[in-house]
């Protein structure tokens, strides 16, 4: 058995809240219990040494006990392990002096799931949810010498099925389909809700102490956590700070409390009275030079400043508290109010007052075992959504509240959350241990959380509120009462009412998607929670051509919509076999969890490209994997536009839309989804495709009655005097055949206007002998000082009608130059779709999927390790359309 030997620490204040420096200095100790645990499971015939955090799974892995789980079918041979119960043990030595604290507590940051704690042969506690801080007062059950610690865990399956066997009536979904291969029940266990499988996911319900544990001790209080929250005054134009200390006080204790914002010149003491027990005491302290505060804005509308925070506590001349925090500084307001010219309501945001339109998209979890996502790994995907120009990521309510770090990170880099609670496509139980778990969980989420200006809006759960109204689970009209009242009672009368308790300083929906204010008109579910008059909508049409916009709702706000594709040969190969390489084999179906949709792919991509025929069965399902690539990526750019170039104006009473995010920005494992980013960080050629759609300033064609429309799209805060420049090319040619250009129009910041238009026939017929079949239109927009924001292109036809286009012969050199590697690509033909691939060297390139209208282009490639142009060239591959065919 491995020992945690009890190290005395000084540094007292553990504080959840975004904490610079931290500190203290009050005698208090703290031992981390991390490391190193034994673990086994029911019968004793396994016993291994197991990591903390982590889970059984990747313990099991690590000793080589299974296989890699995400390899091959291993999600169904390794099924057995969640149904098996868990004992981690470890032992602890502890000193008398350790003992005779006051209070000593053991703490876990995080338990998965259902477990019982057991100290020296004695149950000091329980747990029954993932998303909970648990701490047990252990002090009168420790002995000097060692003491031995259990933490048991029941298999979160069978205790799923067994609260359901004891539910009075049916909570659906009872099981996932089929076709997502996973196991029942999920919705009565409080943990992450894709762990059971889900239409992108394996099912790896996970056991283990997933976060931190570790015992406390002090004598006279411990800070849990410090949040600091401001807010505007703006009849006053002052700025103030609400902060709130968490403490945890053994017996009554007279403090003199001093918050201060030294860069603000702001400090004010307080006296005040901890009485025992947990507390939560809250201070103001108002900000003396408001007028001088740098605000936080979202990326590409400002900087993300912040100020350090400072709260000292003094009981005489002891120093109880010594604590800095971040603060940052903005407003955030969710706007429905009426709409000249259109019934409903509006819906968007408005940061420091500045109404903003949301780019970005949807976050899952980033594996399913969570202990495996490091901080790189976060750092990395968050980046790589800034650099693609998105604002905003909602983290959807059927994975996991991510992790301090995430949040952090988004601050830093300007990405507006919208976080949902952990609710996910399903009814839920109302028994009374579920909703008083649920309720801790929501205050401590809630508190860890609140000081992120990153969240700009909580919201109750995904798709409950749409499930119930449009009834996705046939629950009889008699019976539709019960399961409102639960709804109601979940996240109106508990989840909303803590929230709006514990932070006034943002916008609470209880749905997504959901009419927002007007579902709350109609009794908080609506009778259709799509209307695009009110509140977000999901959107998912599969079939109809995606090419064509009039599909799309014109909604006030898309938070979700998408298409799948297939991740890159390279990201499968390492979880796969040669057998497996082919779109027909079983493997190909297994990874795919949504009904048909390797199908669905197929035809959505053959509306306007040929499919792959090549009689080499690698190549054919590597083209294939390429198509169902271009497919996702012009089929999201086509529906981004459209919500983009939708936001000022109101047709047909329908309009204003301020938000596009799309489903989904990550993946969990090696699988085909909606995501734009594959398993281990590769960018699909839709994330690449997000660069321009999501560029500040966008020009967007489309067709309407034969005409084409040019919009200019900007993002800015200033106006800006634009032209559109649209050029027509031949297929068969390089140069632009003809090239026409608007007259200037000022675009003001933040709106979508025409800038463009003429009848397509007119303008291919002052364009030498051009047709929709032999000529495509690129266009860009440009002022006094050169092109402003991307390039973009609109074909006339679909490619596989394209006529003149040939196959290109495309050399690329890859060369070392000063820091970076540069490919320099020639082309003897119009490339459209021009595709780089490097197989496993981690990187992306400035930019990919292009279409090459130019002899010669050259595109940078940023590598995330270290690598050479050697490398490099050994491993790029080039595949442009035709070379499919
Ligand atoms: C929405 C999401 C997810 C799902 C996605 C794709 O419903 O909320 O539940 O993965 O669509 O089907």
């Amino acid at each position: 058995m491995t020992r945690c030997r009890i190290v005395s620490v000084v540094f007292t204040l553990w504080c959840l809240c975004d904490s610079v420096f931290g500190g203290s200095l009050l005698q208090h100790t703290s031992v981390s219990l991390d490391g190193k645990w034994i673990v086994s499971n029911s019968n004793g015939s396994l016993t291994f040494t197991a990591e903390v955090p982590g889970c059984v799974h990747t313990d099991l892995y690590r000793h080589g006990l299974i296989q890699d789980p995400y390899f091959r079918f291993n999600d169904l041979s390794h099924g057995w392990i969640s149904l098996d119960n868990w004992t981690y043990t470890t032992t602890l030595s502890v000193t008398s002096e350790f003992r005779t604290k006051q209070e000593v507590l053991l703490v876990f940051d995080g338990v998965d799931t259902v477990s019982s704690v057991w100290l020296n042969g004695v149950n000091v506690g329980d747990t029954d949810n993932m998303f909970r801080r648990y701490g047990f007062s252990v002090k009168d059950h420790l002995k000097d010498g060692d003491n031995v610690l259990k933490v048991s865990f029941l298999s979160p399956v069978l205790y799923a099925a067994e609260r359901r066997r004891h539910s009075s009536y049916r909570v659906p979904p009872e099981c996932p389909p089929d076709v997502q291969k996973g196991v029942c029940h999920v919705n009565f266990i409080r943990k992450a809700q894709c762990s059971f499988s889900w239409d992108w996911g394996p099912s790896f319900p996970t056991m283990g102490l997933w976060k931190e544990v570790r015992l406390e001790a002090f004598d006279v209080l411990q800070l849990l956590q410090v949040s600091a929250v401001p807010s505007y005054n703006s009849s006053l134009s002052q700025w103030s700070v609400q902060v709130e200390l968490f403490v945890d006080a053994v017996q009554l204790t007279n403090c003199q409390i001093t918050v201060s914002v030294p860069e603000l010149d702001s400090e004010q003491t307080f006296h005040t009275q901890f009485v025992p027990g947990k507390t939560k005491n809250v201070f103001v302290l108002n900000i003396e030079k408001s007028d001088q505060v740098k605000l936080w804005w979202p990326h590409t509308h400002g900087r993300q400043p912040f100020y350090v925070l400072s709260v000292r506590g003094l009981q005489d001349k002891l120093l109880l508290l010594d604590t800095r925090s971040k603060v940052y500084f903005r407003t955030v307001e969710l706007v429905q109010e009426p709409i000249p010219g259109s019934p409903g309501l509006s819906f968007y945001f408005r940061i420091n007052n500045k109404p903003i339109f949301l780019k970005g998209s949807n976050w899952i979890p980033a594996h399913s075992f969570q202990n495996q996502v490091s901080p790189a790994l976060v750092r990395n995907l968050l980046q790589s959504a800034v650099d693609v120009n998105m604002n905003a990521l909602r983290v959807w309510g059927g994975g996991v509240y991510e992790q301090d770090l995430f949040y952090s990170v988004c601050d830093e880099l300007g990405i507006m959350i919208w976080q949902d609670f952990m609710f996910a496509c399903a009814m839920y139980p109302t028994e009374e241990d579920f909703i008083e778990t649920v309720r801790e969980e929501v205050v401590q989420q809630v508190t860890r959380l609140k000081s992120h200006p990153s969240i700009i809006i909580w919201s109750g759960n995904n798709e409950n509120e749409a499930a119930l109204a449009t009834d996705w689970f046939d629950i009889p009209v008699s019976e539709r009462p019960v399961y409102l009242k639960d709804y109601v009672t979940l996240y109106v009368n508990n989840i909303r009412k803590i929230v709006q308790m514990e932070d006034q300083s943002r916008p609470f929906l209880v749905s997504s998607p959901t009419n927002g204010a007007e579902s709350e008109q109609e009794g908080w579910v609506a009778a259709d929670p799509y209307d695009t008059h009110y509140g977000d909508t999901h959107f998912y049409s599969y079939l109809s051509d995606c090419w064509d916009w009039t599909t799309f709702p014109r909604t006030r706000f898309a938070s979700e919509y998408g298409f799948q594709s297939w991740p890159s040969f390279s990201t499968l190969q390492p979880v796969s076999v040669a057998d497996d390489w082919s779109y027909n084999s079983d493997f190909v179906s297994h990874r795919q969890h949504h009904q048909d949709g390797n199908q669905q792919m197929l035809e959505q991509a053959a509306l306007h490209f040929h499919l792959p025929n090549s009689t080499d069965p690698l190549k054919r399902f590597t083209d294939t994997i390429y198509i169902t690539q271009v497919m996702q990526a012009q089929c999201i750019k086509t529906q981004t536009e459209f919500y983009r170039r939708s936001q000022t104006e109101i047709i047909e009473g329908k309009g204003q839309t301020m938000g596009a995010l799309y489903w989904q920005l990550n993946d969990i494992w090696q699988a085909p989804s909606w995501s734009s980013i594959e398993f281990g960080g590769k960018w699909k050629m839709l994330h690449y495709f997000a660069q321009n759609f999501f560029a500040a300033v966008l020009p967007v064609a489309f067709e309407a009655a034969d005409t084409l429309w040019v919009y200019a799209v900007s993002d800015l805060s200033q106006d800006l005097k634009l032209t559109a420049v649209v050029a027509v090319y031949s297929w068969a040619q390089f140069d632009p055949v003809c090239s026409l250009k608007s007259d200037a129009l000022l675009v003001p910041g933040g709106s979508a206007v025409v800038i463009f238009k003429q009848p397509v026939a007119a303008l291919l017929a002052g364009c030498g002998g051009c047709t929709r079949a032999t000529c495509f239109l690129t266009f860009h927009l440009e002022d006094s000082s050169g092109q402003q924001g991307p390039t973009n292109h609109h074909f006339l036809c679909s490619p596989k009608d394209a006529a003149g286009l040939q196959r290109p012969n495309i050399t690329a050199k890859v060369q070392q130059s000063d820091a970076s590697i540069t490919v320099s690509l020639h082309t003897d033909s119009v490339a459209p779709f021009v595709w780089l691939d490097v197989g496993n060297i981690p990187g992306r390139f400035s930019c990919n999927g292009f279409l090459m209208v130019s002899r010669n282009m050259t595109v940078r490639f940023e590598a995330w390790r270290p690598t050479s142009a050697t490398e490099v060239s050994k491993s790029l591959t080039v595949l442009s359309l035709t070379d499919v065919y």
